[in-house]
C-alpha cells in the first residue's frame, strides 16, 4: 500500500505519464488538424461548376465612305464601323441546371490584324433588357453592371469574379431561370486613321458554380 501511495506521488513517474498523455494529445490535435484540412479540400475539390464561351463575330473597321445604313441586328458583330459607333448585342442567359448558380462573365478580344482594334472598343454590359429593347434607347436610362474601356486581349473578369464563392457582381440565377444581357460595343470619335479596315472579335466566357454550399 505504501509502495502505490509512493508510487502516485513520485514525481519523476508523474512526470513520465504527462509526458505521455501529452504526446497523445499532440497526435490527436495533429490528426483532427489534418482532418479538418481534408474536409476542407474535399468541399473545395467537389462544386459543381461549369464554363461556357460566347464569341461575337468579327467587328470590322470601315473606310471612310457614305453608305446605307447598316441594319439592326441583335448578334454582337458589325462590318463597316466607323468611330462614333456603338453596336448591339442580346445574351440570353439560361440556367438549364437543376440547381441554383451564380455566374461572373469575362471578355477577351482578339485582333485579327496588326493594330490593337480591341484595345478602342468601349463595351457595356446592361442587365435584365429583353432582346427587343438591347439598343441605345433601350439601355439609354440604364446603368451598366459591368463596363470597360478597352478591351483586354488576355481573358480579364468583366461581370463578377470566376473565383469560387460569392463574389462582388457575381449574377445568381434560380434552376430554370434566365435574364438577358444586352452588349454594347462602341468605337470611340478619337479612333484614328491606323484602324480602317481592320478586324477584332469579343469574346464571352461565362463560368457558373452552385451556390449551395458555396
Ligand atoms: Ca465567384
Amino acid at each position: 500500500m505504501d509502495e502505490l501511495i509512493r508510487e502516485m506521488i513520485t514525481p519523476a513517474r508523474r512526470s513520465s505519464l504527462d509526458t505521455g498523455r501529452r504526446s497523445r494529445l499532440t497526435a490527436t490535435a495533429l490528426t483532427v488538424g489534418l482532418a479538418a484540412i481534408g474536409v476542407t479540400s474535399l468541399t473545395t475539390g467537389a462544386l459543381f461548376t461549369d464554363t461556357d464561351t460566347v464569341s461575337s463575330s468579327d467587328f470590322t473597321t470601315g473606310t471612310v465612305d457614305i453608305s446605307p445604313a447598316m441594319s439592326s441586328t441583335h448578334t454582337l458583330g458589325a462590318t463597316n464601323m466607323a468611330p462614333g459607333d456603338v453596336q448591339f448585342g442580346s445574351v440570353p442567359v439560361d440556367n438549364a441546371g437543376s440547381l441554383e448558380l451564380r455566374y461572373s462573365v469575362s471578355v477577351q478580344g482578339t485582333n485579327l490584324d496588326a493594330p490593337d482594334l480591341a484595345g478602342e472598343f468601349q463595351l457595356a454590359v446592361y442587365a435584365g433588357v429583353p432582346e427587343a429593347a438591347c439598343n441605345a434607347a433601350g439601355v439609354a436610362a440604364l446603368t451598366p453592371i459591368a463596363s470597360t474601356s478597352g478591351v483586354p486581349t488576355t481573358l480579364t473578369p468583366l461581370v463578377g469574379d470566376p473565383a469560387t464563392g460569392a463574389d462582388a457582381g457575381d449574377r445568381v440565377l434560380a434552376s430554370g431561370a434566365n435574364e438577358s444581357l444586352c452588349v454594347s460595343v462602341g468605337l470611340p470619335l478619337a479612333t484614328g486613321d491606323t484602324f480602317q479596315n481592320t478586324r477584332a472579335s469579343v469574346a464571352l466566357t461565362f463560368d457558373a458554380e452552385q451556390t449551395a454550399n458555396n
